[in-house]
């Protein structure tokens, strides 16, 4: 086992790591900004590094500074936590190269499957449901032309190296296409430095179901059961729960199974999600593959009692899985919302300063992971993820009246959060009958 982790990344999973570390009796390092300096989850590190500045750009993603400091704190290995480099596949390979165990998969299964049109083209090949479009990225608009009415519109063009929404366009009619894939290109050249785009028929009004794998260095694989992630705004999830209330059993295992397979082709070691989407009569088509642990990966925790980043660390130690398939057995309904410092008053707009007044709920079934307390303060210079509230009950109804009761008992003041829109969410009777897909958000606000 490890004797020292440097942990770099900083607010809630920073804190979500440290503990994990000490329980295993790890040690642990924490990278930190200018911008985050005195920050308290900092206390319970066991030594902390000030790696630059306020932007990202200058101290979370300077690799370089951050495997310096895992040298000099003498760590033998480094978790990215999600976000900044959790998924690039270069900032692995300098890991390998210093002798520093990097916490995730491979760079191999990295680049493999963070590159869509790759991740596409292994799932198609491994008979993993796509939906129809090009095999891989296209090379000119002619060629675009041709595959786009082959499979016809409305369709979607993709970046491949895009994630979370970046790089993509609807297409609506072969009259948009060409100036649609000009603009792919440049917000792809912009954001990834690539102008590889490939084409998807476009689904209208799909769920967002996700399944999480673990997988060990001797090639075991299992999975932990799906999250639906439907409920969201511009891309960034706002609820996560599990089980999906819109799939059968049937579905869950085809799906489960799809999940399972195509990390096995992948050699993929570590944590991971693949991510589905799911049309109205329960079908369902790969989409992509989150290579790290997700913001809502407590949603799996609680229903399969397992504890993600603990099981992580030991796998990217060498240890085998310490459970089989058999022995996962999801229990219950779990639900996360996501408590953003933004005012949904004001198109969701960041929100930055002091926190005064901080009082997160509690009880039975409830965790809050959160790195919020009074006399914090809020950055505007990075994610605004505040706090997770994530309940855990035997039923839907359940979770959600628990859920519905945490989010009134939360208070904090006086920066605005999303806590006024979670608990309309929660009242509302589409989501009560788990009858939403994901334009709900945008169409019910
Ligand atoms: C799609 C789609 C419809 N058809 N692909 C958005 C983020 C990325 N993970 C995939 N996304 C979508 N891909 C095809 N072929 C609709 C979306 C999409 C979406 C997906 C999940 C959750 C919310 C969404 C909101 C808008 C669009």
């Amino acid at each position: 086992m490890f004797r020292r982790i440097l942990i770099a990344n900083r607010g809630e999973i920073a804190l979500r790591i440290l503990r994990a570390c000490h329980e295993l009796q790890i040690e642990t390092v924490c990278v930190f900004s200018e911008e985050d300096r005195g920050a308290a989850y900092m206390d319970l590190a066991d030594r902390t590094i000030c790696i630059g500045g306020p932007f990202p750009r200058d101290s979370y993603l300077k690799s370089d500074r951050i495997i310096a400091a895992a040298e000099v704190a003498g760590a033998d290995a480094i978790h990215p936590g999600y976000g900044f480099l959790a998924e690039n596949a270069a900032f692995a390979e300098k890991c390998r190269a210093c002798k520093i165990e990097f916490i995730g998969p491979g760079a191999e299964a990295m680049r493999l499957l963070g590159d869509k049109a790759s991740a596409r083209a292994l799932a198609k090949k491994t008979k993993v449901p796509t939906v129809p479009g090009s095999d891989g990225v296209f090379e000119n608009d002619s060629e675009a032309i041709r595959i786009a009415e082959r499979i016809g519109f409305p369709l979607m063009i993709k970046a491949a190296a895009g994630g979370g929404g970046r790089g993509m366009r609807i297409v609506l009619d072969k009259t948009d296409l060409v100036a649609a894939i000009k603009q792919a290109q440049q917000e792809a050249e912009g954001a990834f430095k690539s102008t590889d785009l490939y084409i998807e028929k476009y689904l209208e009004r799909p769920r967002h179901v996700e399944v999480q794998i673990m997988a060990d260095h001797e090639g075991t694989v299992v999975h932990l059961g799906e999250r639906d992630c439907t409920l969201q705004r511009r891309y960034q999830k706002l609820i996560e729960e599990s089980p999906s209330p819109a799939i059968d059993s049937r579905t869950r295992k085809d799906l489960c199974a799809a999940a399972v397979k195509l990390a096995r082709v992948a050699k993929y070691t570590s944590a991971g999600t693949v991510e589905f989407l799911v049309n109205s009569k329960g079908k369902f088509y790969f989409m992509e593959v989150n290579t790290r642990i997700q913001v809502e990966h407590p949603v799996t925790e609680m229903t399969t009692g397992i504890d993600l980043i603990k099981m992580q660390i030991r796998v990217a130690a060498g240890e085998s899985l310490d459970v089989n398939q058999r022995s996962i057995r999801p229990r219950g309904h779990a639900i996360e919302c996501r408590v953003n410092a933004e005012d949904p008053e004001a198109m969701f707009r960041p929100c930055a300063g002091r926190i005064e007044k901080f009082h997160p709920p509690a009880g039975f079934g409830v965790r809050v992971e959160t790195y919020g307390h009074e006399g914090c303060r809020v950055s505007p210079r990075y994610d605004s993820l505040l706090a997770k509230v994530i309940v855990h009950q035997p039923t839907r109804p359940a979770a959600i009246r628990c859920m519905h009761r945490c989010l009134h008992e939360f208070t904090i003041e006086p920066i605005k959060t999303t806590l006024p829109f979670l608990r309309k969410v929660m009242s509302h009777p589409d989501f009560v009958a788990g009858n939403v897909d994901t334009g709900f958000v945008e169409r019910t606000f």
